[in-house]
């Protein structure tokens, strides 16, 4: 344990405290271990109780960490303080507890936060954070990959995959991070102080979480507290504008738009094909600097670019030369599961798009293709779906409904697309997306193209999107070598 973390953690009243951890999963699990190693009396609490949660409590309980599984409710006698995990609900009933009994909660990101220099010495990277609806994860690799062109030691964390705190407390010596955070992790980390933050749109996504659009982009909002050189917003999305104007940031910093047109001064945008910073170049106000070129962003696709504008802008608020920027952009390779071209079979194009877990991010892969056949549904997260589906009527050739919350784009397509042919699909098991692929041929037409979309998560069938999308990969696959599937 570095002892920065020792120190900060001595100051806060770690040692000795009784915390109850929430969540025993890719964050409750660094955070047990952490504040174990720390001092801290530790029990974990987890609603599951099936092998994996069982396997993780066997490897924590040598660490002297008590592990209760099966029950999430039930605030642990003697908690002093909550550390939870991301996912956990506000409502959830062990935080009801935890408020009658006067107990704080932090989430994951703010014991980061908090422990991530020591009072004394205060030398910590600074963060460079990223939110947003979507394309929160690719920015972020974008911003990581610039990073690293500009010769500076970084890492990209948060929601992306890797805990904040494994990296904080890593003892390694990072100049700079880049840091995604989603909605979850900002309601429940009120202390972060990004060096800079960019929100790249904000739509209705997770309201069974949060509650609201209102309470949801509040949330979002939190990231621009406290920011010390630039708020980056979307100059085609006002709502990201009006969070910063509400933020209370440092004496100085600095609003920075960005987008697709020609950019005024304070802002980065496109003219000729050319990548252009009119925000952080010298001469500002008479000329624009150059970046890159729209064909360095990997795919080139509008919405990809406007996130390639954002990374730039974090990474030139922290003062990268504009080289930096282009080669960062150049050595950057984007994520499977993000509008994947799965094969074309018999003249119909199958495109893997499984990481559009809400409406918004289907919506803009919808709009990119002609004739559609659409697999879609999931767990659909309080969404509606009325507007999607309004808006792809005239393209859609055919839909496949898949999962739990299929029944609601079902009624939308019956009121706005009553002509387009459905298959729903009542099966959850392991063949599933197989079954939802060959449906899906059966309705195409040459030319057309299958595209899975499904506006929502994946956890009713799947483990994540990662697997969802493998499986329809897969099922693909078969639809050329027929008689292997089932
Ligand atoms: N659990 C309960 N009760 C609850 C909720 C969860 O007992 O009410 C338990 C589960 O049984 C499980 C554990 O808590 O064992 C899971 O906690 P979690 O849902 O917070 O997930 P983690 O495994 O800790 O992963 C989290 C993020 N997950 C969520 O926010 C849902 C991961 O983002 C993130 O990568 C990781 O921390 C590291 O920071 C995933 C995600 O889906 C990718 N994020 C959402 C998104 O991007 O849309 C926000």
């Amino acid at each position: 344990m570095p002892a920065y973390a020792v120190e900060a953690a001595r100051a806060l009243g770690l040692p000795g405290r009784r915390v109850t951890v929430a969540g025993l999963g890719v964050s409750g699990i660094p955070a047990a271990e952490v504040l174990a190693a720390l001092g801290a009396r530790v029990t974990v609490v987890d609603g599951g109780d099936g092998e994996r949660h069982r396997a993780q409590a066997a490897a924590l309980e040598p660490l002297g960490v008590s592990v209760r599984l099966g029950d999430g409710a039930t605030l642990p006698e003697g908690t002093e303080l909550i550390v939870t995990s991301p996912g956990w609900k506000p409502t959830s009933p062990l935080f009801t507890a935890a408020e009658a009994a006067g107990v704080e909660v932090w989430g994951d990101v703010e014991l980061a936060w908090r422990l991530r220099e020591s009072p004394s010495a205060g030398t910590a990277a600074p963060w460079l954070a990223v939110t947003g609806t979507n394309g929160k994860t690719t920015t972020v690799q974008m911003l990581a990959s610039i990073l690293r062109a500009a010769g500076l030691r970084t890492a990209a964390v948060g929601n992306i995959g890797t805990p904040v705190l494994d990296v904080v407390l890593s003892g390694e010596p990072y100049d700079v991070l880049a840091v995604e955070l989603s909605s979850y992790q900002l309601h429940w980390a009120p202390s972060v102080r990004p060096h800079s933050a960019a929100v790249l749109n904000l739509a209705p996504d997770h309201l069974d979480w949060h509650g609201s659009m209102a309470a949801y982009a509040a949330d979002k909002g939190r990231i621009y507290e406290g920011n010390k050189v630039a708020c980056v917003y979307n100059l085609a999305d006002p709502a990201t504008e009006a969070l910063v104007r509400e933020a209370d940031v440092e004496e100085g910093c600095r609003a920075i738009g960005f987008g697709l047109g020609s950019p005024r001064p304070s802002e980065l945008g496109v003219v000729d094909g050319i990548l252009v910073d009119r925000a952080f170049a010298p001469e500002r106000h008479t000329t624009a600097q150059e970046l890159a070129e729209v064909s360095d962003v990997n795919p080139p696709a509008p919405h990809n670019i406007a996130n390639a504008l954002a990374a730039a802008a974090l990474a030139r608020a922290f003062g990268v030369p504009p080289a930096a920027v282009r080669d960062g952009l150049r050595a950057f390779r984007p994520d499977a599961h993000r509008i994947a071209h799965a094969g074309t079979v018999d003249d119909v194009t199958y495109i893997d798009d499984s990481k559009a877990t809400n409406t918004h991010a289907a919506e803009a892969s919808l709009a990119a293709y002609e004739h559609i056949v659409w697999i879609a549904g999931g767990l659909a997260k309080g969404a509606t779906f009325d507007e999607l589906v309004t808006g792809a009527a005239k393209r859609l050739r055919g839909v496949v409904l898949i999962g739990a919350d299929r029944a609601l784009i079902g009624e939308a397509l019956a009121r706005h697309a009553p002509e387009v042919p459905v298959v729903d699909l009542d099966r959850t098991d392991t063949g599933a997306m197989a079954a939802a692929v060959r449906a899906a041929r059966d309705l195409a037409r040459p030319g057309d193209t299958v595209l899975l979309a499904p506006a929502c998560a994946s956890m009713d069938m799947f483990a994540n999107y990662n697997v969802r999308g493998d499986a329809f990969a897969e099922a693909v696959r078969d639809l050329r070598a027929p008689g292997t599937g089932q």
